[in-house]
């Protein structure tokens, strides 16, 4: 019996987010139970001819729907990643149905990526929502809603049950970030996952250049000597499938 592994990368609709992005990519890979370092290089056949199939597409794309690549149109014209925070004093409630102070993880949402915030009021009080460093502990939050550097805090809004919060702000680097009401902080905690930018090299634009970024450390993983971090889209510390296809999601897009 051949060993294979499915790799399910949820969609952003499948999320419960704003559905402009479409995507459900299963790919099959055969021999896994070989290690890493050998699966990559037994994966650099489909690697490239994945990326050369990308590459003969590219043409077609501005000038027309694409009948095998449908998804391609949709993620040049994707907009920033959008939520909805619900402000109750006994807990953050994302839009997402991922519960009461939720981590908010949305393959849309990457480094310098902006994440627009909406946010409303659903008890009688008022809120701030805020946004502070990975690891600031509720103890440390200001409750007197004065977002500064100096208290580790990097952005936040005001929420009354008159007027609900409007907050654009883009996550500096790919970490976990702490999203906190700063008057309710040990109740309301919730957290934010942004994953690395599909651009790699960092010239605005997602382009082969970014696939090959992840193809070349394919198979590595974070005791690598060769492991890109930059590569590992998702942080999982491993660079496999799942990051190639986040940054092929993204191919074509000026960031
Ligand atoms: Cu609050």
């Amino acid at each position: 019996m051949i060993p294979y592994i499915d790799a399910n990368l949820p969609s952003y609709a499948d999320r419960g987010s704003p559905g402009q992005w479409n995507l459900t990519t299963t790919i099959r890979a055969i021999n896994v139970a070989l290690p890493p370092e050998n699966a990559g290089l037994l994966m650099k056949p489909g690697i490239l001819l994945f990326i050369l199939a990308l590459l003969i597409m590219v043409p077609f794309r501005p000038t027309g729907s694409v009948a095998f690549l449908p998804n391609a149109r949709a993620e040049l014209s994707a907009t920033n990643p959008e939520f909805t925070f619900q402000a109750n004093i006994n807990g953050w409630n994302a839009s997402q149905p991922s519960g009461t102070n939720p981590t908010i993880i949305s393959t849309a949402l990457f480094a310098s990526q902006i994440l627009t915030a909406n946010a409303y009021v659903v008890d009688s009080a008022v809120h701030s929502l805020a946004y502070y460093q990975p690891g600031t502990l509720p103890s440390q939050v200001s409750v007197f809603d004065t977002c500064a550097s100096a208290n580790t805090c990097l952005a936040s809004v005001s929420v009354t049950p008159s007027s609900p919060g409007n907050l654009q702000f883009a996550f500096p680097s790919a970490k976990t970030f702490e999203l906190y009401c700063q008057h309710h902080p040990f109740s309301m905690h919730a957290k934010v996952f942004v994953y690395n930018s599909p651009d790699i090299n960092g010239d605005h634009t997602v382009n082969i250049v970014d696939l090959v970024s992840v193809a070349i450390v394919f198979g590595t993983n974070s005791t690598s000597s060769s492991f890109n971090a930059k590569a590992d889209q998702n942080r999982d510390n491993l660079v496999n499938i799942l990051d190639l296809v986040l940054v092929a999601k993204n191919f074509g897009r000026n960031l």
